[in-house]
């Protein structure tokens, strides 16, 4: 009788589950949506097609109306763009006549009106948004002008600057709209306008939609808004550990070590179209093949599209995700606290079905620049304003603020990070509490060293510049070169000055060039400080790396600046906007290798170097790599072995293994040797006792040959690729490796070293296009840092 009763209860819930589901599907069938693709945009009195979803940028790019605003200095030619008021028409006729209409926009940027056959019917200020507008008094039968009307966001700033009784450290922030787009010291100034998602019109008899819902063909960059039928999936079980200081995630009762970069906008103008697909897909690959497992969406960039997350999800990426404000202080009014609220809400709606995102952050280093950059000095608050302003700040970002409480409206178990980072790098407690942006290395101009020094509980950002390689520089430098041209003469030409957007970025990285190589841009032509600037990056952020993997258990967490680029240019970018890999992304591989073996000079013995064997949770299941023996071989230049030895090491889950010292023994000079640890053929490391400049690297000799297609399985899946052979003469030191003509692909390693051998070495490269005819006749070209510094 029991197990009836359970069966009646059982069909009961079932009944009623499909009663509901029924309904609403019924419900949702009466909206018809019809797309609005087919505009144009004004300019000059004439009327042009525009693509929809765009920007006015593009459009106008299309039309050949301006310039690239990539190359040379063009992006200062086209500043009138940002200056101008812009109109964007469609006409439509109703495809399904229902009671009502509503025009529905999935994304304005940014100030805009709308208007129907002339009457104003709404308006839009926050390009994070979606917009739904009445369309009803003003329909008419036949032909109906849909317009919209975009306004120059910089007036409107200004405007509501001058009514503050106090100044802001930055006018931009009265518009919700992309910071990064006007201007950032890795990106261009581009303040742009557009119906940058999708947009269409919705009709109904009876019941209005909640939210918005989209049809066939308009999942655009921010999907669907608020449908009513989304599941939010459950989430895996997210604690942020910060007992006493600790800044550490524990994913399903594991604490989890984070590797990875921070992310910035793949474009300046980003729509989400097949191309952008492709560069999404690239970049966020990248990473997963150099063994990231964290990737930091920076709160100066945008909410990336639903497409973005879902690569994430799939690729097994973890993401910290920040709120779109950056580096700035903020509104209090509650105008714009309830802008906000409406953009948080419909944000993280959208964003809380990928379980990818583990953190959701207030913003990017808003609390930082308000203890540390000065401003209350710079701006002359009085006691009362400062009051004010810090109290505006606690109601956006603080813990019973407008962004905390979006995220525990749909996701209460999703961890809430007021701002990042908790200290800024100049306060002591920034190692001992929180998270850290340590930027005493590049800003503050000290070595990198210093990353050893200041290994924080979780590093969120760090790191270096470098400029892109010579086929990304040529796609925006179109001058000529002069003959005997140095690197220094050439970064001075206004194309090439208006691509390095950091005031001090060529001095700084000169600097260091002398500092760890003996050499600056006055010393090299254009081609070996490009490479060498590369070096430099993938040397100091490296050894950030290093340090703090080493720490493990004090920290949890390395994320360098930055990942990718917005366009061409010289950044803190590893991977370029055309998805080259600097040589920083190959170093970032072999140091984010789940088991790696790192090393660190002896603080107390110039000529010993410490060894640690690390080893994170998502190594693979069954590898029993718990204890294992550590090689260690000394050589010299010419390949000779000079010493070994071998040692057992216990590893453990919550930090690095202990130390293993290594001293050179008597009468071997520092400058003529290498060490190669070795841990259980699992993972190896090269270790120099001084650095790169006191190297006595002698002039090498590199012979290669390119086998074009070898099919099968490459080292990473089933395909087609090529080979390279090598075999050099001397140990070669950074060996860069370019394939001529220029074929789109990848190797397999590059900027690497390289022992001679008796047998040639192979690299594997992998085409994007295998079919590619050029492959058969390709050659190889060899760099490495014997010859540039012999030069
Ligand atoms: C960090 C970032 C960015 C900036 C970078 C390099 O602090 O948050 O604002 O691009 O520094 O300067």
């Amino acid at each position: 009788m029991k197990r009836y009763n359970r069966y009646f209860v059982v069909l009961l819930f079932a009944t009623a589950v499909l009663f509901v589901l029924c309904n609403r599907k019924e419900r949702k069938d009466k909206v018809s949506v019809q797309p609005l693709q087919e505009w144009t945009f004004a300019y000059d009195g004439e009327d042009y097609t525009a693509v929809v979803p765009s920007f006015i940028h593009t459009d106008l790019m299309a039309h050949d109306l301006i310039a690239d605003p990539y190359k040379d200095t063009n992006e200062r030619a086209c500043r009138w763009v940002s200056d101008s008021v812009w109109q964007y028409s469609t006409t439509f006729r109703l495809s399904d006549r229902k009671a009502h209409h509503d025009v529905v926009f999935a994304g304005l940027a940014t100030r805009a009106e709308v208007y129907l056959n002339g009457h104003l019917i709404g308006k839009a200020d926050n390009m994070f948004r979606a917009w739904r507008f009445v369309l009803d008094e003003q329909l008419q039968k036949g032909d109906n002008r849909l317009v919209v009307k975009f306004y120059p966001i910089e007036p409107y700033n200004d405007s509501c600057a001058a009514v503050l009784p106090y100044t802001l450290p930055d006018n931009r922030v009265f518009t919700r709209s992309a910071p990064y787009q006007q201007g950032w010291d890795w990106g261009p100034r581009l303040v742009t306008c557009g119906i940058w998602q999708p947009a269409w019109i919705e009709g109904w008899d009876e019941v209005r939609p909640e939210g918005t819902v989209h049809g066939e063909g308009m999942e655009g960059f921010f999907g669907a808004f608020g449908g009513d039928d989304e599941v939010m999936p459950s989430h895996p079980e997210v604690r942020l550990l910060r007992d006493s200081g600790e800044f550490c995630f524990e994913i399903e009762g594991e604490k989890v070590y984070m590797r990875g970069a921070n992310w910035i906008p793949i474009h300046s103008f980003p729509v989400l179209d097949e191309a952008q697909k492709v560069r999404y897909r690239r970049q966020l690959c990248a990473a997963k093949e150099a063994n990231f497992n964290m990737i930091r969406v920076w709160g100066g960039g945008i909410y990336e599209p639903d497409y973005f997350y879902e690569l994430c999800d799939s690729l097994g990426l973890y993401v910290w995700q920040d709120f779109d404000f950056s580096c700035a202080l903020y509104p209090g009014d509650s105008t714009f606290l309830e802008n906000v609220r409406i953009e948080a809400e419909e944000q993280v709606r959208r964003l809380s079905k990928h379980r990818c995102i583990v953190l959701w952050c207030g913003n990017n280093e808003v609390s930082n620049g308000w203890y540390d950059w000065g401003w209350q000095k710079q701006y002359g608050y009085t006691p009362e304003q400062e009051k004010q302003l810090y109290e505006d700040m606690e109601k956006l970002f603080g813990a019973e603020g407008v962004l905390a409480a979006a995220v525990k409206k749909y996701l209460p178990d999703m961890p809430y990070l007021p701002s990042s980072p908790v200290w800024g790098w100049g306060h002591d407690e920034c190692v001992a509490d929180g998270d850290s942006h340590y930027w005493g290395v590049w800003w503050g101009e000290l070595p990198f060293e210093m990353y050893r020094e200041k290994t924080g509980r979780f590093m969120s950002e760090y790191g270096f510049q470098a400029y892109p390689s010579r086929r990304t520089v040529d796609s925006f430098f179109s001058a000529s070169e002069p003959q005997a041209a140095t690197a220094a003469d050439l970064l001075v030409h206004p194309s090439m000055a208006n691509h390095q957007k950091h005031a001090r970025g060529t001095a700084i990285i000169d600097q260091m060039l002398q500092r760890y190589y003996g050499v600056t841009s006055h010393d090299l032509c254009l081609d070996d400080y490009l490479y060498l600037s590369q070096l430099c990056q993938a040397y100091g952020t490296g050894m950030g790396i290093e340090a703090h993997r080493i720490r493990k258990g004090h920290c949890w967490g390395t994320l360098f600046w930055q990942l990718n680029d917005c366009w061409p240019v010289a950044s803190w970018s590893s991977v370029d906007y055309y998805g080259r890999w600097k040589a920083l992304q190959y170093e970032a591989k072999r140091l984010f290798e789940p088991l790696a073996v790192l090393s660190e000079p002896a603080k107390d013995d110039p000529r010993a170097v410490d060894i640690y064997v690390v080893a994170d949770n998502d190594l693979k299941r069954g590898q029993n790599i718990s204890r294992g023996e550590l090689y260690l071989r000394l050589y010299d230049f010419e390949g000779k072995l000079i010493d070994g030895r071998i040692h057992e090491v216990q590893l453990h889950p919550d930090k690095a293994s202990e130390p293993i010292r290594y001293t050179l023994p008597c009468g071997v000079e520092a400058g003529e040797v290498v060490l190669k640890a070795e841990y259980a053929a699992l993972g190896s490391k090269w270790h120099f006792f001084v650095s790169p400049k006191q190297l006595k690297l002698p002039q090498a000799t590199i012979q290669t040959s390119f086998l074009p297609i070898c099919r099968g399985r490459s080292h990473y899946e089933e395909g087609a690729y090529c080979m390279v052979k090598l075999q050099t003469d001397v140990f070669a030191y950074g060996v860069e490796l370019s394939i001529e003509p220029d074929i789109p692909g990848r190797f397999e390693d590059d900027y690497f070293h390289w022992m001679p051998q008796s047998e040639p070495g192979h690299i594997q490269f992998y085409p994007d296009d295998p079919t590619d005819p050029r492959l058969d006749t390709a050659k190889i070209k060899v760099k490495c840092l014997n010859d540039v510094l012999q030069r």
